[in-house]
C-alpha cells in the first residue's frame, strides 16, 4: 500500500507543467485514483483493520493533496510572473502622439509683467470674474444711469445681493476697489484677469479677453509717476523702442484720464484691420484716480492720491508677437500655439 502512495507522490512531484499535473491529479486523487483503490476492499476488513486502513488513507490523502496543492500553486505563481513580465507597462513613458503642452502666450506675458511689478513693490491681486454691480460700476463712479455703462455692455446674471446684481466683469478695474478695501495704505497693486463684454468680434475685439489692472495710492502721486511706470512696463515687454502717444481719455474713475496708444506693430503705421486703419492701437488707458472713487472706498482724498491703469493684455500680446487677428488667441489651434513653445522653454 505504501508503495502505491509513494509512486503516486513520485508522479505528482515529477509533473513538469500545470497540464501534466492536472492529468496526475485525476489519476491519483480522482474517483478512480489511488485513494479510491485503497478504500476498495474496506468491506472485507475487520473492524480494527478498518480503523487502521482509514488512518492510513487519511494520512496518504493529506500527503498527496499537500504535494499536489504546493505544485499547483507554484505553477500558478510562475504563470502569473511570466504574464506580468510579458505585459509589463512603463507608465512613465509618454504615450505616442501626445506632445507636451506649453503655457499660453497670454500667460507667458502675464507672468513676465507680474515679475516686473513685483520687483517694483507691487502686490498681485486676483478678483472674481462674476462681480457685483457695485464693484464693477458704482464704486468706480459709474452709477446706473451713467452713459459710461453703455461703453461696457455685459452679461448680467439673474441673481444678486446687497451690492447689486451679479454680472460678468467688464474690466479688471473692480479689483481696484477690492484692493482699496483690503490693502493698507500706501498701496501698489496689479490685477491680471479675464473680462467679458457683449460686443461684436473682429480682428482686434473679443467678447472674452484679458486685462491687467494697476494702481498705486500714496502721497503726492503725479502724472509723471504714472508715465514712468507705463514706460517701464512697455520697454520691459517689447525690449525695444516703441512709439506711443498719450491723449486725453474719458473714464469716470480717473481725472485726468488718458489713452496711451501704441504705433501698430502689425502694419507699422499705414493702417490695417487690427488698428482699424488708424496706425494706432489703444492699449493702456490710465489716469489719476478720481477723488470720488477714493472716498467711496473710505480713503481721504485730501491725504492720498494715486494713479490707475488698465492694460489690454490680449492686445499687448498681439503687438508683441505681431498677431494679426485676436481670434487666434482663443482658437485652441495647435498650429498657432506651437509657435510659442520655444520662447517659453528658452526662458
Ligand atoms: C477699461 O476697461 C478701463 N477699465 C481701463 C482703465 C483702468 C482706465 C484704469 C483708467 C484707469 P477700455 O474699455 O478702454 O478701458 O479697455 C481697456 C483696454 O482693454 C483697451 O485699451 C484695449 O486694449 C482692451 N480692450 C477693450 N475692449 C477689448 C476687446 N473687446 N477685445 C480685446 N481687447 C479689448
Amino acid at each position: 500500500m505504501q508503495d502505491l502512495v509513494d509512486s503516486a507522490l513520485e508522479r505528482i512531484n515529477s509533473a513538469g507543467t500545470a497540464a501534466d499535473l492536472e492529468v496526475v491529479r485525476v489519476d491519483v486523487l480522482g474517483r478512480k485514483g489511488v485513494l479510491a483503490q485503497l478504500s476498495k476492499d474496506m468491506g472485507k476488513l475487520t473492524a480494527d483493520e478498518k480503523v487502521a486502513r482509514g488512518k492510513f488513507i487519511n494520512a496518504a490523502k493529506q500527503t498527496l493533496e499537500t504535494a499536489y496543492e504546493s505544485l499547483r500553486d507554484r505553477f500558478a505563481s510562475e504563470a502569473l510572473t511570466a504574464r506580468l513580465d510579458s505585459e509589463w507597462l512603463d507608465l512613465t513613458v509618454p504615450a505616442p502622439g501626445v506632445k507636451p503642452g506649453a503655457l499660453h502666450p497670454i500667460t507667458q506675458i502675464q507672468w513676465e509683467i507680474e515679475d516686473l511689478f513685483r520687483s517694483l513693490g507691487f502686490s498681485v491681486l486676483d478678483g472674481p470674474e462674476v462681480e457685483t454691480e457695485h464693484h464693477n460700476f458704482d464704486a468706480l463712479n459709474i452709477p446706473a444711469d451713467h452713459p459710461a455703462r453703455d461703453m461696457q455692455d455685459t452679461f448680467w446674471l439673474d441673481a444678486g445681493g446687497p451690492l447689486g446684481r451679479f454680472l460678468l466683469r467688464t474690466h479688471t478695474s473692480p479689483v481696484q476697489v477690492r484692493g482699496m478695501e483690503s490693502l493698507p495704505l500706501p498701496l501698489r497693486m496689479i490685477a491680471p484677469g479675464r473680462v467679458f463684454r457683449n460686443e461684436s468680434v473682429d480682428a482686434s475685439h473679443e467678447h472674452t479677453f484679458y486685462q491687467l489692472e494697476g494702481m498705486m495710492i500714496d502721497k503726492n502721486v503725479s502724472v509723471g509717476n504714472l508715465i514712468y511706470f507705463m514706460k517701464t512696463l512697455l520697454s520691459a515687454i517689447f525690449k525695444r523702442e516703441v512709439t506711443v502717444r498719450l491723449r486725453p481719455g474719458y473714464f469716470p474713475f480717473v481725472e485726468p484720464g488718458f489713452e496711451l496708444d501704441i504705433r501698430c506693430l502689425i502694419c507699422g503705421g499705414p493702417g490695417c484691420p487690427v488698428c482699424k486703419q488708424s496706425g494706432w492701437v489703444e492699449l493702456l488707458p490710465c489716469g489719476l484716480i478720481n477723488p470720488h472713487v477714493l472716498s467711496k472706498s473710505g480713503i481721504d482724498p485730501t491725504q492720498w492720491n494715486g494713479f490707475a491703469f488698465g492694460l489690454g493684455l490680449t492686445r499687448l500680446v498681439m503687438m508683441r508677437y505681431a498677431i494679426d487677428d485676436i481670434r487666434w488667441l482663443q482658437s485652441g489651434d495647435l498650429r498657432f500655439l506651437d509657435q510659442f513653445k520655444s520662447e517659453q522653454f528658452a526662458q
